[in-house]
């Protein structure tokens, strides 16, 4: 009987230590999804939109997110996707701020088994395989819809020749090279227009206003339109044009890529003339794109939001608030 008693208490014993033990491990386990995500930096009011909805949508999709700010610094996004992998996260995505030179870090995130997702740009890479899904904006089309604006506004001016400054994103980025190609292929068909001169203005205020400068001291009267690669260059240009005595959106067309609510402000006071947009909020099909690897399933290997164009051929003052 004693001996019955004694199996019978340590056999409850064991169910107790290892109920407890069960409960303990559950806790530990986080079963949500770990999502480590390197953005580029603060440049611009697009980057800050852009993270403020990856947090959002992280939150909406319970998704767990580690985020890391590389304050434009490719080797700080390098070191961010391994910390990633020594924390076996499990997806790792990235806003690349230049395309070349990321297979090696990729192929660690490969051979960890972890799948890689693009946000907003591209990279440059011989083995395709190491990015699962690619989700962001279709660059040359907005290239091409800035030309196409520039040839209907000559048209409607009746101007017979147009020379263009165009003010460039960051060197060897994907926005920076399809803007550019775009609007190239768009334009060189048209004799009226010429490109007096291409200047990198790294998608940052201060270099747009440095830009306009160096380009109203160079070029001074007969810059007859800007083509910049995003509102912030922009909204540094402008104030140089006027210093300089000219009046941006009717003596000089300007035109804009991002459509941010400063620039949309600006095209409504009629200091820009076009503002193609770029939308940053990415957030939704990151996370949607993520929980499907995560469990297993196909994702699409390209995902391009939809996207417009605001100008004075429209009545301005319907643009909604723009929320970035
Ligand atoms: O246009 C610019 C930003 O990669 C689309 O980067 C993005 C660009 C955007 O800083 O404002």
């Amino acid at each position: 009987m004693k001996k019955r008693l004694t199996a019978a208490a340590v056999a409850l014993l064991i169910a107790l230590v290892s109920a407890g033990c069960k409960k303990e491990s559950d806790q530990a386990h986080d079963p949500r999804l770990l999502l480590g995500f390197s953005q580029i930096g603060t440049e611009s009011a697009w980057r800050i939109g852009n993270t403020v909805d990856i947090e959002e949508q992280a939150e909406n999709y319970g998704v767990s997110l580690m985020l890391e700010n590389a304050n434009q610094k490719q080797e700080n996004q390098i070191a961010a996707i391994r910390r990633f992998i020594a924390y076996k996260v499990d997806v790792i995505a990235f806003s690349p701020i230049v395309e070349d030179g990321w297979d090696n870090v990729l192929a660690e995130a490969e051979n960890a088994g972890i799948p890689v997702v693009l946000v907003d740009r591209d990279i440059n890479t011989d083995n395709p395989e190491l990015i699962t899904c690619k989700i962001g904006a279709d660059f040359y089309s907005e290239g091409v819809m800035a030309g196409e604006y520039l040839i209907r506004k000559a048209d409607s001016l009746g101007l017979d020749h147009i020379n263009i400054v165009e003010i460039t994103g960051t060197a060897n980025s994907t926005p920076m090279m399809q803007r550019q190609a775009g609007f190239f292929d768009t334009i060189s068909g048209d004799e009226r227009m010429n490109v007096l001169e291409s200047i990198d203005g790294d998608f940052l205020k201060s270099r747009g206003a440095e830009c306009m400068r160096y380009l109203l001291d160079t070029y001074g009267d007969s810059i007859d339109a800007v083509f910049s690669h995003n509102d912030e260059m922009t909204i540094g240009a402008i104030p140089e044009i006027e210093e300089a005595g000219y009046k941006p959106g009717s003596d000089i067309i300007i035109i804009s890529i991002d459509g941010g609510q400063d620039a949309i402000d600006i095209l409504k006071e009629g200091r820009i003339n076009c503002v193609v947009e770029c939308t940053p909020k990415l957030g939704k099909a990151l996370m949607e794109t993520a929980l499907k690897l995560k469990s297993g399933e196909t994702v699409d290997e390209v995902i391009h939001p939809q996207e417009q164009v605001f100008s004075d051929e429209q009545d301005t003052s319907l643009i909604a608030p723009r929320g970035y």
